[in-house]
């Protein structure tokens, strides 16, 4: 964010306005972590502010101070979609682009509000009034953070506020592992820490909620993975019967790509899901190093994301989704180096 942009922020924030906070649809631990955040921060500088998201969200991040008032679209249409027409500001986070809030799309695209981004993906859109768009962050939360220092109210960011960045930080940086992470990531989970997270709760709360469904699913996803050594890349699968024999509940497969990566020489690692309800195939990508599932996803598999981490969907079954991908590695043999 520059200067102009800040000064621009403080003055509309000077006033009392009516705040809507949006994440993405499916949000995950940085998308909450980064809209609770603003909204304790907002909240106690006396401003009226109302986090929607589109869909629901999964049960490991509902003990996130503030969760209980967040707005499920879905659920909530018609008190969401009034709050929308009467916002002044709107600040979408962790997204950034309106296709990525699904059903929500046209009520924000008809809002007479102030839009202000803040998001650490590639490729914005130029909704926003104001932007602040980073893709060297690690995560929103991280922004959140630097958000609330350009603003010059530091001091006020409180244990709730803490609490909520240091989850978004931790999960979108894969506990601190990944490339984006540096060690201003670390001297600000730190100060979060100082401030009141309680980070060793956190973990405990974020990874270790496992439900005997849940690790049985991971046990069929293992067994279906797909090594391609010649490729360093492997892959999973996971049916819809698979999902519905062990109980799938939404958030389940979190995570569950990141195992292809722990294995030695791997540097792509691959989920194809099948969704039988929406009649696509979700697909979520890692990488390690310089292969970037960004432009992979996005030529390929309709989607797009970061370097390291993309998502993507395919319309055809399952199995066809599978072939296809492994008959596209060959063109990338030289990139696909571990
Ligand atoms: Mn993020």
């Amino acid at each position: 964010m520059n200067l102009q942009q800040i000064e621009a922020t403080k003055v509309i924030l000077s006033s009392p306005q009516k705040i809507v906070i949006v994440p993405h649809k499916n949000p995950d631990g940085d998308a909450m972590g980064s809209t609770l955040g603003l909204y304790h921060y907002l909240k106690n500088r006396g401003q009226e502010a109302t986090i929607i998201s589109p869909n629901d969200y999964p049960k490991f991040l509902k003990w996130m101070p503030g969760h209980e008032h967040v707005v499920n679209f879905e659920k909530d249409t018609l008190h969401a979609k009034q709050l929308i027409s009467e916002a002044t500001i709107i600040f979408t986070l962790d997204f950034n682009h309106l296709g990525r809030i699904d059903q929500m799309k046209p009520f924000l695209e008809e809002a007479k509000a102030t839009f202000i981004m803040i998001d650490h993906h590639q490729a914005p859109g130029d909704y926003a009034d104001l932007m602040y768009s980073d893709v060297s962050m690690s995560s929103t939360c991280e922004m959140v953070y630097n958000f609330i220092e350009f603003l010059g109210h530091k001091d006020q960011i409180n244990s709730d506020i803490a609490n909520c960045l240091y989850t978004g930080i931790m999960t979108d940086t894969g506990s601190f592992k990944f490339l984006s992470t540096t060690s201003r990531t670390h001297r600000i989970a730190a100060d979060l820490i100082d401030k009141g997270a309680n980070n060793t709760q956190i973990h405990n709360k974020v990874f270790d909620t496992n439900t005997p469904s849940r690790l049985h699913l991971l046990g069929c996803a293992l067994k279906n993975m797909v090594i391609l050594e010649e490729y360093h890349t492997a892959y999973i699968t996971l049916s819809q019967e698979e999902l519905d024999g062990n109980h799938y509940k939404k958030g389940d497969t979190e995570g569950f790509v990141n195992y292809g990566l722990t294995l030695d020489g791997i540097c792509l690692a691959v989920i194809f899901i099948e969704n039988k309800e929406d009649g696509i195939v979700k697909i979520s990508f890692r990488s390690e190093g310089d292969f970037s599932v960004n432009e992979f996803a996005k030529k390929h598999f309709q989607g797009g994301g970061h370097t390291n981490a993309a998502g993507g969907k395919s319309d055809v079954s399952l199995e066809d989704t599978a072939a296809y991908f492994v008959s596209l590695l060959d063109n990338y043999k030289e990139q696909l180096k571990a």
